[in-house]
């Protein structure tokens, strides 16, 4: 039998399904599916990336209709899905955006505290997919962020958005200039993928990672 790693062929995603809004860690659904929490500073591009690595054209708008834009957005994707006689279904977590300027204070370190204690109550996550815009030079927000995951041993990759609206020149020259400022704080750069929602760069690259590390979900 073919190792999940073995094929060249990614994954695709046969069906994405809305399950729960939870306000708090506790109402999160059972810990039972490989779960990937999508997070990055608002109108970094999640829910256009989302949409692309799911297929559909608005499965993330609802995550940001009012009222669920602070809660955890929980969706199941291909639900009834197995491989090699295993479920091979997943969880994708949609958090809300952070370090958006218009937000009051209080309701950014709420924000943040629902967040932080998720990603710690989570015996089934299995990546943290933190975005990035391309197109920014390595904010600090950002960067703390990922300290705060490497403190808490958190595993993440970094997933770099509207790669489609960069020059040739930019192209070459976003990812060592991110380099650079990481391995100030780091030892060594954590894996990266380079996306555009728009062009569909990417998505099988990222699929192939989530297929990958499913295999490595052993089930509670
Ligand atoms: N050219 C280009 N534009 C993109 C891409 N991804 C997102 N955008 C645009 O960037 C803007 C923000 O995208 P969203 O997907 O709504 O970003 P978000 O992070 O979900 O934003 P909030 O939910 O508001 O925090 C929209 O105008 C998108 O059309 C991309 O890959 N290429
Ligand atoms: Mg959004």
């Amino acid at each position: 039998m073919p190792a999940a790693s073995g094929s060249k062929e990614a994954m695709d995603v046969k069906h994405a399904e809305f399950m729960k809004s939870s306000a708090h860690p506790q109402e999160c659904p059972p810990p039972e599916r490989p779960e990937y929490a999508f997070i990055g500073r608002s109108n970094v591009g999640k829910s256009s990336l989302i949409n692309m690595l799911t297929n559909r054209n608005s499965l993330a708008k609802i995550s940001s209709t009012p009222g669920k834009t602070q809660l955890i957005n929980h969706f199941v994707i291909d639900e009834d899905r197995e491989k090699n006689g295993a479920p091979a279904s997943w969880y994708l977590v949609d958090l809300p955006g952070f370090g958006y300027a218009k937000v009051s204070k209080s309701s950014r370190v709420k924000w943040q505290r629902t967040s932080e204690q998720f990603l710690k109550s989570r015996p089934n996550l299995m990546c943290v997919m933190m975005l990035l815009d391309s197109r920014h030079s390595p904010q600090k927000v950002d960067l703390e962020f990922m300290e705060w995951m490497g403190e808490n041993q958190l595993p993440f990759v970094m997933v770099f958005t509207k790669v489609d609206k960069l020059n040739l020149e930019e192209r070459a020259s976003f990812l060592p200039k991110y380099e650079a400022e990481m391995l100030k704080r780091w030892h060594r750069m954590p894996p990266v993928y380079v996306t555009s929602a728009e062009k569909g760069e990417g998505r099988d690259e990222v699929l192939r990672f989530i297929e990958q590390t499913n295999a490595l979900f052993e089930a509670p």
